[in-house]
């Protein structure tokens, strides 16, 4: 008799852990809606990445944890995102890390003018610790920072002449991203630097508010600057991160599995992104051309006479960010492979 007591107590006492278990695993994972803005159009490289994170978190989830995504700005431009995640009126973005500027200065160390040579460069070093310490500012003033994808290296577009020497920038309109490095490095070389957010800058050219901008091939082609831009010059200029962020305000009130779900497919995300970016990066040039841009590429020499011209917009980066993040910067991309 006690001998069965004893057995039955073990067996509901196990059955009973069980079910807790059980319980507490369903429990972790709660039905959710998950908003996802983008800037650009969902046939972009930002689009593609951005339907393959809503995926891998329906796949991991079960299918609780639901992404929608909105494209084209639909939920606003990367300003008007940002302000929303930080209220908590919205969940998730991905968007320029220029355009976080106003929110932590520190994003500003990304747009030094000429700062990586190359994307595996770029890749090590935002991928890294110092990478990881200039998301971590974002978490006081209400964002997560989830991982970094590419947007990549900028180019030059306009409709007055094919910028080929440092003069030529001379009197051009060209809209820049809202943020006081890129005022300064584009006013430096001559430009008439005109700050408006992405989601209006097809109608600026189209309208011809403005000349010309600047912006990586993917974009160029993938919002068909080609129909309303002449020129483009090859300068690669800067290189363009672009950031996965969470409410911070939401993203706190999630299971600890639910947060490991989203930060990994942000993680998923961002390798199938920057393989698919440089894929289309290497044919677009070619497909620019065929859109009827005339295509130039700046020599060496005058790219030089253009860093040159930049340097005091690497002034307003280090009296943006603070010295020592500047350098700690330059030291990881001295370190990084090329
Ligand atoms: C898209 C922008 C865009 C950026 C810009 O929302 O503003 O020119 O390059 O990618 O973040």
């Amino acid at each position: 008799m006690k001998r069965f007591l004893i057995a039955a107590l073990a067996a509901t006492t196990l059955s009973s852990a069980i079910t807790a278990v059980t319980a507490q695993a369903a429990d972790d994972i709660r039905p959710r809606m998950i908003r996802f803005g983008y800037g650009l159009n969902e046939d972009s490289n930002q689009g593609r990445a951005a339907k393959l994170l809503a995926e891998e978190i329906a796949k991991a989830s079960d299918g609780k944890l639901k992404v929608r995504t909105f494209g084209s700005a639909s939920l606003g431009s990367d300003d008007q995102m940002q302000n929303a995640l930080m209220g908590g009126a919205q969940e998730m973005m991905v968007g320029s890390t220029a355009t976080l500027v106003g929110v932590a200065e520190e994003m500003a160390v990304w747009d030094t003018p000429f700062l990586f040579e190359s994307e595996k460069q770029a890749d090590h070093v935002l991928d890294g610790p110092v990478g990881q310490k200039v998301m971590d500012a974002l978490e006081e003033k209400g964002l997560v920072g989830l991982a970094y994808w590419e947007n990549g290296f900028r180019n030059l577009t306009n409709n007055v002449r094919p910028v080929e020497k440092l003069e030529d920038f001379d009197g051009i309109k060209l809209r820049v991203m809202p943020n006081p490095v890129f005022i300064d490095t584009f006013k430096l070389m001559g430009a008439n630097a005109v700050p408006l957010p992405f989601s209006e800058l097809f109608t600026a050219l189209e309208t011809k508010a403005v000349d010309g901008q600047e912006n990586p091939y993917n974009t160029i082609l993938s919002s068909k600057f080609y129909e309303v831009q002449k020129y483009l010059s090859v300068t690669n200029h800067v290189y363009s991160p672009w950031i996965v962020t969470a409410s911070k305000r939401w993203w706190d009130g999630l299971s600890k599995t639910e947060q490991d779900i989203i930060m990994k497919a942000a993680q998923t995300a961002r390798d199938f992104e920057r393989e698919d970016t440089r894929a289309e990066a290497r044919e677009a040039l070619a497909k620019i051309k065929e859109q009827g841009m005339e295509v130039n590429k700046v020599s060496p020499e005058e790219i030089q006479r253009m860093r040159e011209q930049a340097k005091p917009a690497i002034q307003t980066v280090i009296d943006t960010v603070g010295e020592p993040l500047f350098n700690e910067v330059q030291a990881a991309v001295e370190k990084a492979p090329k």
